[in-house]
């Protein structure tokens, strides 16, 4: 990684010594009411995908399905084991065990790293029992608010979903665009739709899971240039990585979380739903909204889930 990346572009020190949120800083006052200027038609909707669902979640197979379980509901009070509350109401209570990176989430900017240092140059150490630097807690504490612009890739390529394999580089970020009929302009939320993650509810977990290389962005100097200079504040799409798992030219994992993420400072949302966000972009012809998302407030957590919510 270090020898590729030597001269990639970093954001560290841009927002001074002590930054959590990177290229978060991008989005000003300015650029919420530019995201709130895309909202014409008073539409909602939501690109969270079901937690705990009963078809199974979308997870890196590293990682275990969240699990939702009762604590209490109904059945208590008819075997007996607890009894109404004083003036006769009674309650359900339920716990989740889950990763929180195990469904649509943020990461945190010091999620992943090489060479010892995290975003904006903090040791890697500070990510011991709980990441004392670059944690969600900033990212939450701030929110995530701006023009959202979806790119549906699949379409693209003309199929429902990139499958295992296929590539996206700069060249097909601007020409979805220019289909689309769409400007993604300086300081967007860049969303894109891979459709990859909808194949595990047609395919089934065996054949989803079989040899796991999620299809998407690839690296390249010129994309890396393209984020920076267009100084993206988040990426979105609905895949588990944000990017192809294994560079099909060097085998390298996670080398776009090192430089956008780790580099510039750019913060990930993935495992996003943007089924229903892109059907009613392809019906209705707009394809730009305001991005909302506020992860959860997780005390030195390394991301946390969230529901985006998309309004136009
Ligand atoms: C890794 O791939 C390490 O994490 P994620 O894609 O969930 O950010």
């Amino acid at each position: 990684m270090s020898q590729l990346l030597a001269g990639s572009p970093k954001n560290w020190g841009r927002w001074g010594p002590n930054d959590q949120v990177g290229a978060l800083n991008f989005l000003t006052s300015a650029e919420v009411l530019r995201g709130v200027r895309a909202i014409r038609q008073g539409k909602v909707i939501t690109c969270g995908e079901l937690i705990a669902s009963p078809t199974g979640d979308p997870i890196f197979p590293s990682r275990t399905q969240p699990k939702r379980s009762n604590t209490q509901d109904r059945g208590d009070y008819d075997s007996g084991r607890l009894k109404p509350l004083p003036g006769g109401a009674q309650y359900a209570d339920d716990q989740i065990t889950m990763f929180l990176q195990g469904s649509t989430q943020y990461d945190a900017l010091g999620h992943v790293w090489y060479e010892d240092q995290i975003w904006n140059g903090y040791p890697a150490s500070e990510t011991i029992g709980g990441m004392n630097k670059a944690s969600i807690e900033p990212i939450a504490e701030r929110g995530i608010v701006g023009r959202g612009v979806l790119l549906d890739m699949a379409a693209y390529k003309g199929k429902f979903a990139l499958e295992k394999g296929d590539t996206l580089g700069l060249e097909d970020i601007l020409g979805a665009a220019k289909k689309q009929g769409v400007t993604i302009e300086k300081h967007d939320v860049l969303c894109m739709r891979i459709g990859f993650l909808q194949l595990l509810h047609t395919q089934g977990p065996q054949k989803f899971y079989a040899d796991f290389n999620e299809p998407g962005m690839i690296y390249s100097p010129e994309l890396v240039d393209w984020f920076h200079k267009m100084e993206i504040p988040a990426l979105c799409t609905d895949t588990i990585s944000n990017e192809m798992d294994f560079d099909p030219e060097t085998g390298m994992q996670v080398t776009l979380h090192c430089a956008l993420m780790r580099n510039l400072g750019i913060t990930f949302n993935e495992i996003c739903n943007f089924e229903a966000l892109a059907k009613d972009c392809h019906a209705d012809g707009q394809w730009d909204f305001l991005y909302v998302a506020a992860p959860l407030k997780v005390h030195k957590g390394t991301g946390s889930p969230v529901n985006v919510v998309a309004i136009k």
